[in-house]
């Protein structure tokens, strides 16, 4: 064959690929429909459960920290039982928090997995005596409770020999393609390993350590979407993942993604940290979900079992506390979208799907009526969520000859106030209409 003949099977074959990657792209699940349930959702919890939690120490940092050598963090091995796991327990006290779905560590950045792996024996059934896999009977019990379940995983594995970072000052190697490969190997063996429990979410972490063609990105996403197409996957698979993920600090403005969630713990640790007792209060956290409503996005609040599968009794009463409320509010909680400008309302605020309904979360006891400017919409009627009772309202400075609405106060009597948040349901004539433009003036009377 003629040089001229293989250049133009080469462009051929060139262009056959291309086409078809990219309508591999192209042929997924749009993520408008994939994450549907998602943004409805509003509430998670995530778990944190790995041997980490025998000492009560930092999950896998501790050692990378060197806070404690890694032999002697991995003796912790022999502490985790799971001898009171009840999923069952854990899938119901979830589901009574009014959380939608949970997210579990199936394994952290110390290599040990939750599941019965094949690709090593580093795993809590192998090295443990727990002995068991700890992820189907857990995968099991949340779906029963009809729950949405994530897979947290880790793609750095500090533990494994052929992966080149050990700790902040420690490496195993700086550059070896053949172990690289080998690692690869290993981290794609258990992903598929993890998509035979069809998780409705990836939950990836620690994607900060290698980039997006290191790990296969392309490649992990072709491989869960493959195996269930309707599934998604958090932002940490460098660029790859569908949904913005920020941590511990409560968004100070919107994000910019349409799809987030705001993980965040109960104190200040992910794991079971016994000396730990800084918990955020039930009052502080059900803000902290109405912030994230308000943005129109998630909370995915963390629980840390201890080594025996025991949930701590605090965290257990801030579950139930926050299931109270949530249970007291869900027409203001899922299916809602992120409210109005903060001009227009002096706090929270949240619209119904369609737009038709307008949510106040009012966070503090009132000196006096609430104050809503620039509303253009009649109001149908006003009530409190969860208690049913109708409020009065009167609006207030409406000049005839004026563009500008007038203001709409609502009074909210004491008796009807939630001990926590409470929520005013406002039903306007049509979708919410604000008057966003400069207030002149005045021109005639
Ligand atoms: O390094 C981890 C950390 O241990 C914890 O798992 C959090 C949870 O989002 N993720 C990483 C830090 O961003």
């Amino acid at each position: 064959m003629n040089s001229q003949k293989k250049i133009l099977l080469f462009l051929i074959c060139f262009l056959f690929i291309n086409i078809f990657h990219s309508n591999a792209q192209s042929t997924e699940i749009p993520k408008e429909q994939r994450l549907a349930w998602f943004k409805d959702a509003k509430f998670g919890i995530f778990i944190h459960w790995g041997i980490y939690a025998v000492n009560g120490i930092d999950e896998s940092w501790s050692f990378y920290n060197n806070y404690i050598s890694y032999t002697d963090y991995m003796k912790q091995l022999n502490g985790f039982t799971a001898k009171n796991y009840n999923p069952t327990e854990w899938a119901k006290l979830i589901k009574e928090s009014g959380a939608k779905y949970t997210v579990i560590t199936t394994k952290h950045h110390d290599g040990v997995a939750l599941w019965n792996t094949k690709q090593n024996d580093l795993s809590i059934a192998k090295k443990t005596p727990a002995k068991k896999d700890l992820i189907t009977p857990f995968v099991n019990a949340v779906r029963k409770e009809n729950l949405k379940v994530g897979l947290y995983f880790s793609l750095l594995d500090w533990s494994h020999p052929d992966y080149p970072n050990f700790t902040r000052t420690k490496t195993k190697y700086k550059k070896d393609e053949k172990k690289w490969k080998s690692f690869t190997k290993f981290n794609f063996g258990q992903l598929k390993e993890l998509t035979k429990f069809n998780p409705d979410l990836y939950w990836f972490d620690g994607d900060w350590e290698q980039s997006a063609d290191k790990w296969k990105a392309k490649e992990i996403r072709q491989l869960l979407l493959k195996n269930n197409p309707n599934t998604f996957i958090n932002s940490r698979l460098q660029g790859y993942g569908d949904y913005a993920t920020p941590e511990q600090g409560v968004p100070i403005t919107k994000p910019l993604s349409k799809f987030w969630e705001l993980c965040m713990t109960m104190n200040n640790s992910w794991g079971f940290q016994p000396n730990d007792k800084a918990y955020k209060s039930v009052n502080q956290l059900i803000r902290i979900l109405v912030d994230c409503i308000s943005m129109g996005g998630n909370l995915l609040l963390d629980i840390a079992p201890k080594p025996d599968g025991t949930i701590p009794e605090e965290q257990i009463k801030i579950l139930k506390g926050i299931g109270r409320w949530t249970n007291k509010h869900k027409e203001a909680i899922y299916g809602t979208r992120s409210g109005i400008p903060k001009e227009h309302f002096n706090g929270y605020t949240a619209l119904s799907k369609d737009k038709t309904t307008l949510y106040l979360y009012v966070d503090n006891k009132p000196n006096g009526p609430l104050l809503i400017k620039g509303l253009k919409n009649k109001v149908n009627r006003i009530w409190v969520v969860g208690n049913g009772t109708k409020l009065s309202h009167k609006v207030v400075g409406k000049q005839y000859w004026s563009s500008v609405p007038g203001m709409l106060y609502i009074d909210v009597p004491e008796k009807v106030q939630d001990k926590d948040v409470t929520v005013i349901a406002i039903l306007l004539k049509g979708k919410v209409d604000l008057y966003r433009e400069e207030v002149k003036a005045i021109e005639s009377n």
